[in-house]
């Protein structure tokens, strides 16, 4: 635990700094962010989380470590919040995860995806390299994507792989990731940009197709929906645990020198690949719920993304510790334990003694942008 400032024997400001490290998450209450924090604070660092004011609190992947962390508010599209932020708890190492991270709904909103995800970072950079001293040497992670890379004929991605984006979102990646190496090149600023593949998760936002299926598939198992409507089957993608993004963000910090470093599996599969294993761990026969709707495709995807990690495998000693099929096995047991514990108990008739906690899901899982 972290030592107090005692009246006698207290450890001054410096020493403390050399015993407690701090680190500032951005985008803490994302999936990311909440296995990072939990991880930082297994650690020992003292962690700060940055979360942007709305009128409904969204901390609920924090539970298990909200009270052990310190919560400061700011934006990244607001510069003076960020800077109050960073002078107030100078951290050695900052995580910036915060983004506007929906690839379908950057085709929607690419000006505010532009803004948040490509622009927010420069200002985080910009903020760090003004706001903390020199003598702390603060180091930031850059949550860059495999979206990046765009329409490629390559069989694999890794690190010197030519990027070229088709989404407004892997623009604004691209955007980040190379204001990253000017901080990197220009101002001697220790910036590592994690090339994170799809990393999925129970914690994964229901907007997101793994969890777009789990969570419809439990709905369905349940009787609280009838269908599971999805878009492009066909794209294939190489999936990780969110968690092991998180340790390889975490390495990447302590290595040597500031690097980019992908984080991927080195498998490849399909939407299709993974609905069906979804829907046959959970009992539901897919060809009797699946429908294909126009509006869930994108105007562009990606066909195929299949990352080569041997970069962090060999220098980091990272790998991902959870296999596909386990990763599929762990979102379908959680929603389907999630809706179960939803489900609406047969009433009894009027004055039923088993009344509905929130009123129960509503006969369809409404959805999201594809
Ligand atoms: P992605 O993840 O765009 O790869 O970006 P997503 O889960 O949204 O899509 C993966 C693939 O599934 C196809 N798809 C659908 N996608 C959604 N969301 N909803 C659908 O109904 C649907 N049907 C088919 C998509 O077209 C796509 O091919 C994720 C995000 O987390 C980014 O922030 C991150 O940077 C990258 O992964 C790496």
């Amino acid at each position: 635990s972290q030592p107090g400032p005692g009246p006698a024997g207290a450890a001054s400001d410096d020493e403390r700094d050399h015993m407690i490290r701090r680190a500032l998450v951005t985008g803490c209450n994302g999936q990311m962010g909440s296995y990072l924090c939990e991880l930082l604070l297994a650690k020992g660092y003292n962690v700060y989380g940055l979360v942007r004011r709305t009128s409904t609190p969204n901390l609920w992947r924090l539970q298990a470590c909200v009270a052990k962390m310190t919560l400061l508010e700011a934006d990244v599209l607001d510069e003076a919040s960020l800077r109050k932020a960073m002078i107030t708890c100078h951290p050695h190492e900052v995580y910036h995860l915060a983004s506007q991270s929906h690839v379908g709904l950057s085709f929607t909103e690419a000006e505010y995806t532009v803004q948040a995800t490509g622009l927010g970072a420069a200002r985080l950079f910009e903020t760090v390299r003004r706001c903390t001293p020199l003598s702390l040497g603060t180091r930031i992670y850059q949550a860059s994507s495999s979206e990046q890379f765009g329409v490629n004929d390559q069989a694999w991605q890794d690190e010197q792989t030519p990027m070229r984006p088709v989404s407004p979102y892997g623009f604004a990646k691209l955007l980040a990731h190379q204001f990253a190496h000017l901080y990197r090149e220009s101002y001697g600023v220790f910036v590592a940009c994690g090339i994170a593949f799809n990393h999925e998760s129970p914690r994964r936002g229901e907007d997101f197709v793994t969890r777009k299926i789990t969570k419809t598939l439990a709905a369905i198992v349940t009787g609280q929906a009838t269908t599971l409507t999805l878009g492009n089957l066909a794209a294939q993608r190489d999936w990780l645990h969110a968690k092991d993004v998180a340790q390889g963000a975490w390495q990447s910090l302590q290595a040597p020198a500031p690097e980019d470093w992908v984080f991927a599996s080195g498998e490849t599969h399909s939407v299709e690949e993974f609905a069906q294993r979804a829907a046959r761990h959970a009992g539901v026969a897919l060809a009797t719920v699946l429908l294909q709707e126009a509006h869930c495709l994108r105007p562009v995807d990606i066909p195929r993304l299949c990352g080569n990690a041997t970069k962090a495998r060999t220098t980091l000693g990272w790998q991902p510790t959870v296999a596909f099929d386990e990763l599929v096995k762990e979102m379908m047991d959680a929603d389907l334990a999630e809706a179960r514990s939803r489900r609406p108990v047969p009433s009894e008739g009027p004055g039923s003694a088993n009344p509905v906690p929130g009123g129960g899901l509503s006969a369809d899982v409404p959805e999201g942008p594809a």
